[in-house]
């Protein structure tokens, strides 16, 4: 495989490929040419590239990885696509509904697989509530809240984000309200109230979404980067899923609680560092590895990845509709 962005994010990406055992890393792609070498030397990749064209022109790739900015996706997805490429994109796919639209069908008529980076349901105390609702215990969900409220200062390892005339919603929101639609299914309508906060940035840093789900399930999704509390909980995920058995809370420190038909657990579920991980982003760091873990594993399965770009599509979806709905002020219907 190749990766192309060799950024902040990236390294994560590195560390997760160099230990996926099916996995060798051929070639890294970087514009900023120290960028690329710095990931070739890191990684033992063969070739190092400024230029992704010359890249595809070059190697012999079964799957290329783009841990690029979203602005960029589209134009490398077609460059994979049209070499028969397979390819995972990180979120955002891209700015607008329709360029996310055409990534979709561009690999669909290619006959590529397509897998979008949408890390965050694949943490693993996330993964364990997930786990923990499949088995029934707390039988169906009808009221989920799903929360990520920190004042942890992103800017620093991602500028870009503070000169974004839209923020949380579509850098952050999009991964909470996906975490949301993995545990609660489709959206019906939703209702946001968005906030800016912070003067230095360009973009809203809170925002509250009430979704309808089919079937009458409903959740509040909350966002914010305007949260002074300490302990400072970056980079969690916070839960609360009420069932006709009883609840899971996934609270803060990791703590997976669980009530059921009257009976109360908890247990911690932070997962280990690793030796390329770091508090507070342990949890984010591995879910990298889980995700990739994954895309082999449905790869060899034949099966679709869980965030197919199709099924992308539809967080997407859920983000553009919670700009129109703090736009207008009004309830949005979602399209089927
Ligand atoms: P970054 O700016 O640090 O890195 C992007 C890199 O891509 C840069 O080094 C840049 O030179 C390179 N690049 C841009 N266009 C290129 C092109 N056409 N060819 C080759 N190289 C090119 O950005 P980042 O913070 O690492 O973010 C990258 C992506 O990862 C974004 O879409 C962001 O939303 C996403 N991200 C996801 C998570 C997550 O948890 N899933 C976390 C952070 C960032
Ligand atoms: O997902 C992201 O792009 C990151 C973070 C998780 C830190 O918000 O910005």
């Amino acid at each position: 495989m190749a990766l192309i962005g060799c950024g902040f994010f990236a390294q994560n990406h590195l560390h997760s490929w160099a230990s996926i055992p099916e996995v060798e890393i051929v070639a890294v792609c970087d514009r900023d040419a120290a960028k690329a070498e710095a990931a070739k030397q890191s990684f033992g990749a063969a070739r190092a590239y400024t230029d992704a064209a010359e890249m595809f022109a070059a190697e012999k790739l079964d799957f290329v990885d783009i841990a690029t900015t979203m602005q960029t996706h589209l134009a490398l997805v077609e460059m994979a696509a049209a070499r028969g490429v397979h390819v995972i994109v990180q979120k955002p796919l891209a700015p607008s509904f329709a360029d996310c639209q055409t990534i979709v069908d561009t690999c669909a008529k290619a006959g590529v697989r397509l897998m979008v980076h949408e890390n965050f349901r694949f943490q693993s105390p996330i993964l364990a509530a997930r786990r923990v609702l499949a088995e029934g215990r707390i039988g169906r969900p009808h009221y989920c809240q799903a929360s990520f409220r920190s004042g942890y200062d992103v800017f620093s390892g991602q500028p870009y984000l503070a000169t974004e005339k839209r923020f949380i919603l579509i850098d952050l929101g999009i991964h909470i309200l996906d975490v949301c639609r993995s545990i609660m299914g489709e959206a019906e309508t939703l209702y946001c109230q968005t906030q800016h906060i912070n003067p230095k940035i360009a973009g809203e840093d809170v925002a509250t979404s009430l979704i309808r789900h089919v079937g009458g399930g409903v959740s509040v999704v909350d966002c914010s980067y305007a949260s002074r509390r300490l302990p400072e909980p970056f980079p969690q995920t916070l839960l609360r899923i009420e069932g006709e058995h009883g609840t899971i809370e996934l609270l803060e420190g990791y703590r997976l609680r669980v009530t059921s038909h009257g009976e109360v657990t908890e247990e911690n579920v932070e997962p280990e560092t690793l030796s390329w991980t770091q508090k507070p982003w342990h949890v984010l760091q591995e879910s990298v590895l889980n995700l990739q873990r994954h895309w082999v594993d449905s790869w060899r399965k034949g099966a679709a990845p869980e965030t197919s770009g199709t099924d992308n599509l539809r967080t997407y979806a859920l983000v553009m509709a919670a700009y129109q709905s703090a736009e207008s002020g009004s309830i949005v219907t979602l399209a089927s």
